[in-house]
């Protein structure tokens, strides 16, 4: 076949080092950019096949989100935006690391699986992020969708503003003082920062951001950006933060958000993802009960999730709560399981997804003649939450819209937000392992079934603690293996997550030097 002898003509331009493994892991494929040009061109090539098979255009798109400005990475993207299907992260694990004269074969094997008809046209929209290392990373994978005979069209996609315009009238039009108006942005030197520069001006009625970190001097995710501020638990490094003011943060490739304070005795206040899920399905359920609306809302978390907060919306709430694995491709399909499923991971990655029959019933309602005012004002807000929130994935802007244009229409303040309920102190930590995969998971990777021993060595550490949890799982996005621990007090939680990472070091292959006390 002819495209067999081009595949090999230009594979030879992006040589796999002999002996590189990677995996696609959470978010796809993270390491050091400099490690990535095969992978890349090798992605490109399994992007033209996705969608020869699909018949739809694929998305590449070349990031490594929150990690270090000197890593890179990519996934890929499935037509409706969702992320790639699991038995294809399996072809691309293989491709990615066959070694280069077994490179033919193993494109062929996916050929062949899949009965792929190879005559078929194929389309790839290729996107990047603004690391230094990313034009040249997604030339790779522009030469690796030709070597497949695909296209990379040149325009990008086109949004959808009719949403955005229903909340910039909704900001616009409330009565926010100029103080409730003002939100400080930190742009974690990334795209996301590029982007509410562009916007800021139709914005200014109702809502006035001071960006910073706007990516003109600062390293990309370096001491900024929402994973700096939610695991640190502090502001970002160089900005200056007026006590009570409200300030957000974004990750590199702006899919992340978290909000934050700082009270009058100097004492930080995060507002995290699950946080925001919190504020978004109580307003979305306040507001079908006023429309009489007969429709469920689920809210889907993780492991992560603080315990408070689960307590909160199934008690108080009395939302039904889900908890799936890490990564937003598990919280996703979960959440597509309900009328209206609300997925925030602690971190700050989410939105909200409304099925097609909620949507028609709500656009029903919200045409209706015949509807009392309340029934309708709370279908239009319906209705401009379904435009607003971006439900393909988790959009960072589109998530402040939205966050915005609530605590707008309720009146409310971020202290009043954040009182809805008190988090447990937690603490985050990470534990350098040899090999990281010697641990597996399960229960929704709450409890860790390997190596032996670690589960039970958890359990007896936590019961030393009141109010406490702890788990521990590899990452899929580095190489190293997380610790999560929550407790009554923030000492407590410090200590636990230091013995439990203790007992991953000694009991998983801990490599370097042994973790210290906080
Ligand atoms: C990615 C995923 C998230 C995940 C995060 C950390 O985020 O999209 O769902 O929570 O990695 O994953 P892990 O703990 O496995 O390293 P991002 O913002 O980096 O794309």
């Amino acid at each position: 076949m002819a495209e067999f002898q081009e595949v090999l003509k230009q594979s030879a331009l992006h040589p796999k080092p002999a002996g590189l493994c990677l995996q696609y892991g959470t978010a796809g494929f993270r390491t050091n950019a400099k490690q990535l040009d095969h992978i890349m061109f090798r992605m490109g090539m399994l992007a033209t096949l996705r969608s020869k098979k699909t018949q739809a255009t694929i998305g590449v798109m070349v990031t490594a989100s929150h990690n270090p400005e000197e890593d890179n990475g990519v996934k890929l993207v499935d037509p409706m935006g969702e992320m790639l299907t699991p038995a294809w992260e399996d072809y691309a694990t293989q491709l990615a690391n066959a070694e280069q004269d077994d490179l033919a074969r193993a494109v062929k094997e996916v050929i062949q699986k899949e009965a792929i008809d190879m005559s078929r046209e194929a389309n790839v929209f290729v996107g990047k992020d603004t690391r230094s290392s990313s034009p040249a990373l997604s030339q790779a994978v522009i030469d690796g969708v030709s070597a497949l005979g695909g296209h990379t069209p040149l325009h990008g996609l086109v949004s959808e503003h009719k949403g955005e315009c229903a909340m910039y009238l909704l900001l616009n039009a409330s009565n926010r003082t100029d103080d409730q108006k003002h939100l400080c942005v930190d742009g974690a030197n990334g795209i996301g920062a590029l982007k509410v520069r562009e916007m800021e001006h139709h914005l200014q009625k109702g809502l006035q951001i001071s960006l910073f970190n706007d990516g003109s001097k600062g390293k990309l995710n370096h001491q900024c950006g929402a994973d700096f501020v939610k695991v640190q638990q502090k502001p970002p490094a160089d900005i200056e933060i007026n006590p009570g003011e409200r300030c957000c943060s974004f990750d590199g490739d702006a899919d992340r958000i978290v909000y934050y304070y700082t009270d009058s005795d100097g004492r930080f206040h995060l507002l995290d993802g699950d946080k925001i899920a919190t504020l978004i399905s109580t307003f979305l359920k306040e507001l079908l009960t006023q429309a009489g609306l007969d429709l469920n809302i689920a809210v889907v978390q993780t492991a992560y999730a603080n315990g408070s907060s689960t307590l909160y919306l199934e008690n108080t709430m009395k939302v039904i709560v889900k908890c799936t694995k890490t990564g937003v491709k598990h919280l996703h399909h979960e959440a597509q399981k309900f009328d209206i499923g609300v997925y925030f991971e602690a971190n700050g990655h989410g939105t909200v997804l409304f099925s097609q029959a909620a949507v028609e019933k709500i656009q029903q309602l919200a045409e209706d003649a015949n509807s009392d005012d309340t029934k309708k004002r709370a279908a239009l807000l319906l209705q401009s939450t379904v435009n607003v929130i971006n439900q393909t994935v988790g959009d960072a802007i589109s998530d402040m819209l939205l966050i915005e244009a609530i605590l707008a229409v309720r009146g409310m303040t971020v202290q009043q937000w954040d009182a809805m309920y008190t988090d447990l102190p937690n603490r985050q930590l990470k534990v350098k392992v040899s090999d990281r995969r010697v641990i597996d998971t399960t229960d929704a990777e709450r409890r860790a079934v390997s190596p032996a021993g670690l589960q039970d060595a958890i359990d007896s550490l936590v019961k030393k603690y009141r109010q406490a949890r702890s788990f521990v799982r590899p990452s899929g996005t580095e190489d190293v293996v997380r610790v999560y621990a929550e407790a009554e007090t923030q000492e407590s939680a410090d200590a636990l997550a230091h013995e439990v990472s203790l007992a991953v070091y000694r009991l998983a292959g801990g490599v370097g030097d042994e973790p210290k006390p906080l």
